[in-house]
């Protein structure tokens, strides 16, 4: 298969292997868990990725009125998958009729969700827009801004798809170095807390000591507490995709959010061969999700 292909297709598997991985351990501490109960069912997360997906495909791009609508739709189908407060009373303004852009900044007495939500769904922008970092940049913000107004998170959004817009380019034939991806998406973001944590996942890169890594970079539903740490979960076992998810999910905290961002990331730079068999072939709705990084690939050719 194609190379660039296959980290397309790794890259929405890998999230949505993540997010159905974490789902179980999502709001608990530290744990050691092995994957031999990998049940397949994934959450939200990739829910709304699979969402991101569909309308930048149908669209050819981004459209938000076209996207939130798509949001709703398949929230309205399955509302069930485990959503957090905030989208849902997004999608409540919408259908009164509130613009798509405007819903958001009224949530958190009008401060807006700095929520990991917009983040944990934006890898098909990242694999869409690798080529062009300024518009990766608007358009992973601009599908943030239907359900996130707060720009911490809609930073962590943009940082999530620049870290799997790196993960994609980078040719595996030559030695990785984390320090030069690091400097990347330092010199990326805007935010101060961004880029402490940053520098934070740097220093920690050979710790052993998984509870010095929660306290530090952190394991929760806030943006800057989850991106940096699934980042982190990447560069700690770039080497192996498995090992990657499964110390994030084992991280505990938002475990199926912090999963599905290191499997996008991770899974976008081995590719889909790298991917266990046995967690592919359990995944809930496996072949759609192809179709979809297919069909991202083919237009992604075209820009
Ligand atoms: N909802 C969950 N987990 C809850 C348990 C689910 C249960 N197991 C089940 O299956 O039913 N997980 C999902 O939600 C997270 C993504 O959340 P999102 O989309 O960002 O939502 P929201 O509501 O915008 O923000 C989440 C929380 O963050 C805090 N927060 C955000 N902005 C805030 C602000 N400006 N001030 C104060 N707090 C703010 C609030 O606590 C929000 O509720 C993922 O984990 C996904 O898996
Ligand atoms: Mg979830
Ligand atoms: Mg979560």
């Amino acid at each position: 298969m194609d190379s660039l292909k296959s980290k397309f297709i790794g890259c929405l598997i890998g999230s949505a292997i993540g997010d159905a991985l974490g789902r179980r351990f999502e709001g608990h501490w530290l744990s050691d868990a092995l994957d031999q109960e990998f049940m397949g069912r994934w959450t939200d997360d990739t829910h709304m990725m699979i969402g991101v997906a569909e309308s930048l495909i149908e669209m050819k791009g981004f459209d938000g009125e076209h996207m939130a609508r798509v949001f709703i739709r398949n929230y309205e189908m399955e509302p069930w998958r485990g959503y957090a407060s905030g989208p849902p009373r997004v999608f409540r303004m919408i259908k009164s009729g509130v613009r798509w852009a405007e819903a958001s900044k009224r949530l958190f007495g009008g401060a807006g969700s700095y929520g990991n939500g917009a983040a944990m769904r934006v890898a098909p922008v990242g694999l869409l827009y690798h080529h062009d970092i300024a518009k990766l940049r608007e358009v992973a913000e601009a599908q943030g801004k239907i359900t996130h107004a707060h720009e911490l998170g809609l930073e962590g959004a943009a940082l999530q798809a620049y870290a799997v817009a790196l993960a994609l380019q980078i040719d595996r034939s030559f030695d990785f170095d984390p320090h030069s991806f690091l400097a990347n998406l330092r010199n990326f973001v805007h935010h101060e807390i961004y880029r402490f944590k940053l520098v934070k996942v740097e220093e920690l890169l050979s710790c052993e000591d998984r509870k010095r890594v929660v306290r530090e970079l952190g394991h929760g539903i806030e943006a800057f507490n989850s991106v940096p740490t699934a980042i982190y979960s990447f560069l700690r076992h770039s080497r192996s995709f498995q090992d990657a998810v499964l110390y994030a999910v084992n991280l505990g905290g938002d475990a199926d959010t912090i999963g599905a961002m290191t499997g996008a990331i991770s899974g976008a730079y081995h590719g889909i061969e790298a991917i266990p068999e046995r967690w592919r072939n359990g995944l809930e709705r496996k072949d759609d999700i192809e179709k979809l990084a297919e069909k991202l690939w083919e237009i992604a050719k075209g820009f």
